[in-house]
């Protein structure tokens, strides 16, 4: 112990001198008012603080962490390696991290509010940087005048390997189908608001609110807020991170010289340009431009990225 302040600091949980025999591991399952709630491998909830050295501590995040002596309240020791971040801009050009380990996004949209492509293509580009699979959910489909027609608008990614789930929340369907993507993955919905992914996140946990005032109560203080970002075990297997304030996460740190990569299909055709710094724009001898010339590349991809760029060019854009 440095000094008498750590010691004296209010409402700090006692710890004792931790040996590195004695830490526990957890997972974190949500961020509460008073610290974070970490779910013990016994399936115990447990209310840890946590250290400043560590930075953000997020919800998925695997941990060490130590009891204090009366064993009611933990703090976090450790944040065991990432398999995954996504973060979102925070304060003074900071990232925050909204989510760690996930390793599935689903992108959802809707026949109204109308999808919105270029957010679509945010989003996809921010899991192909972060190497997070990502799939896209076509919601309420029960509005859609003709579905074959919905769901070729999708086709341009559907090429590309993203798998498309049509489903409705509101009617019940194809969310048997939804379930079975969702197990054995921990997942998170991204969209723009109205799409419905609330309304699917209670038809695939019903007992959503039961669980989250069972964690409230199980660790103790904790005071949970609805927008509380949340890991919830499905029924079905597979777990939901859901993060109501944080829904729609930023391109944060991804530059324009880099955004292509975020274009999946551009990849096997970045390296071949003529010029290594290429913006794929209409630069001589772009190979992206020639692959979408010869019908391999979408143009209406292409001229997302383009906007994109335009995009990420301008120094004050908030991504949201
Ligand atoms: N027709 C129809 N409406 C839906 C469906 N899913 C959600 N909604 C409605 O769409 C609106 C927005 O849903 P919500 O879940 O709050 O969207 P969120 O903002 O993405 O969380 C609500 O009025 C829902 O009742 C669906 O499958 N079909
Ligand atoms: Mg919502
Ligand atoms: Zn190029």
């Amino acid at each position: 112990m440095k000094g008498k302040g750590r010691r004296n600091a209010p409402q700090k949980p006692k710890t004792g001198p931790v040996s590195p025999n004695s830490l526990l591991h957890g997972l974190v399952i949500s961020h509460l008012g008073q610290g974070l709630a970490v779910e013990t491998p016994d399936g115990n909830i447990i209310l840890c603080q946590t250290r400043r050295r560590l930075g953000d501590v997020a919800v998925g995040d695997r941990i060490l962490w130590a009891p204090s002596e009366d064993g009611l309240q933990g703090r976090v020791e450790e944040v065991l390696a990432r398999s995954s971040v996504l973060v979102r801009p925070a304060y003074a050009g900071k990232n925050k991290v909204v989510a760690a380990n996930l390793d599935r996004v689903f992108v959802v949209i809707s026949p109204a509010p109308q999808p919105d492509w270029l957010l679509v293509d945010q989003y996809l580009a921010v899991c192909e940087f972060r190497v997070i699979p990502a799939e896209i959910i076509y919601n309420k489909i029960d509005l859609a005048e003709n579905e074959g027609q919905a769901l070729a608008e999708l086709n341009d990614y559907v090429r590309i390997g993203y798998p498309v789930h049509p489903v409705s929340a509101r009617k019940g369907l194809g969310i048997v189908e939804l379930k079975q993507a969702l197990h054995e993955h921990c997942s998170m919905l991204a969209g723009q608001s109205g799409v419905g992914k609330s309304s699917l996140t209670n038809a695939l946990l019903p007992e959503k609110n039961l669980r989250t005032n069972e964690i409230s109560e199980r660790s103790g203080l904790g005071r949970h807020t609805t927008t509380a970002a949340t890991l919830y075990h499905l029924p079905a297997g597979g777990d939901l991170v859901d993060s109501p304030g944080v829904a729609v996460f930023g391109l944060a740190d991804i530059k324009g010289q880099d955004l292509a990569w975020g274009y999946r299909e551009f990849q096997a055709h970045i390296g071949h340009c003529r010029f290594n710094d290429c913006r794929h724009i209409n630069d001589k001898g772009c190979a992206v431009r020639e692959a979408m010339e010869k019908g391999e590349i979408a143009p209406a991809r292409h001229q997302r990225y383009l906007k994109l760029l335009d995009k990420l060019a301008q120094p004050d854009t908030v991504w949201e």
